[in-house]
């Protein structure tokens, strides 16, 4: 399928602002001559500034969290208005850390998934399973009701703002990372489920990214497989000359 690959980084909690400024600026360099797109999540105090930086290039700004409502008493909520006012094309969900540390639910996530996709931006809903149940090979079933309660009420056509995220929990920030063959599996697993709940060209379309412990030895194997389109990246996308040889990955 032609899909344009998207390889995207996740900040998390890390950086202050002028290393935010000169990773950011990296990273626009870096992704020039780029095969597919590339996006940075970044901390929610650095979006403005870094959306200057990033002004003219390819790369696409994205935040890591959102608020499920529009307005008003949350106090240190943000919501996807404020996202989109600042520069912001891309919104994680349901990251791994997000249900896992902060106890979001799948209700929760679809809320915040469906709140993204209202305000015109895209979606990066992330799933995976525990390493008990890659054990257990209940993998495929986990994934699938992720997704089920994850775009719960999402249309066929908001399904195009949406990027999958297969990260399997055992392999984030582990150093652990899932074989191209596992990977690859899951990845044919979650197309299957879209094309059963949507359509065979929905599934076609979908971007798919891996994520866990992608890393510039990592990458090319990955992105080489039929089903991964992408790559999600925590640890190495702080370290300017790693994820730019990531953003550039040979497939
Ligand atoms: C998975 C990934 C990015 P890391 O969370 O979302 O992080 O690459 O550090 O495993």
């Amino acid at each position: 399928a032609a899909r344009t690959a998207l390889i995207a980084g996740n900040w998390k909690m890390n950086t202050v602002l002028p290393e935010a400024l000169k990773l950011a600026a990296a990273v626009k360099d870096a992704s020039v001559g780029a095969p597919g797109d590339v996006a940075i999540c970044v901390p929610f105090p650095f979006l403005e500034s870094v959306s200057k930086v990033l002004a003219g290039s390819k790369v696409g700004l994205g935040a890591q969290d959102c608020s499920e409502a529009d307005k008003g008493a949350f106090t240190g909520a943000v919501s996807t208005g404020m996202l989109q006012s600042v520069g912001c094309a891309y919104v994680l969900t349901g990251h791994s850390e997000r249900r896992s540390i902060f106890g979001e639910s799948d209700a929760l996530i679809n809320l915040k998934t469906k709140k993204v996709l209202s305000a015109g931006l895209k979606c990066i809903l992330c799933v995976g399973e525990l390493k008990e149940q890659r054990e257990d090979g209940t993998t495929d079933k986990v994934v699938a009701a992720q997704l089920a309660a994850g775009l719960k009420d999402v249309s066929e056509e908001q399904l195009g703002s949406i990027v999958i995220a297969y990260e399997p929990v055992w392999a984030i920030g582990t150093g652990l990372t899932a074989t191209p063959e596992q990977a690859q599996d899951t990845h044919a697993a979650i197309r299957k489920w879209v094309q059963g709940a949507y359509s065979a060209a929905a599934a076609d379309r979908l971007v798919i990214q891996y994520g866990g412990s992608v890393t510039p030895e990592t990458v090319d194997e990955l992105m080489a497989c039929p089903d991964i389109d992408g790559a999600l990246v925590g640890g190495a996308s702080l370290v300017a000359d790693k994820f730019a040889r990531i953003v550039n990955f040979k497939a």
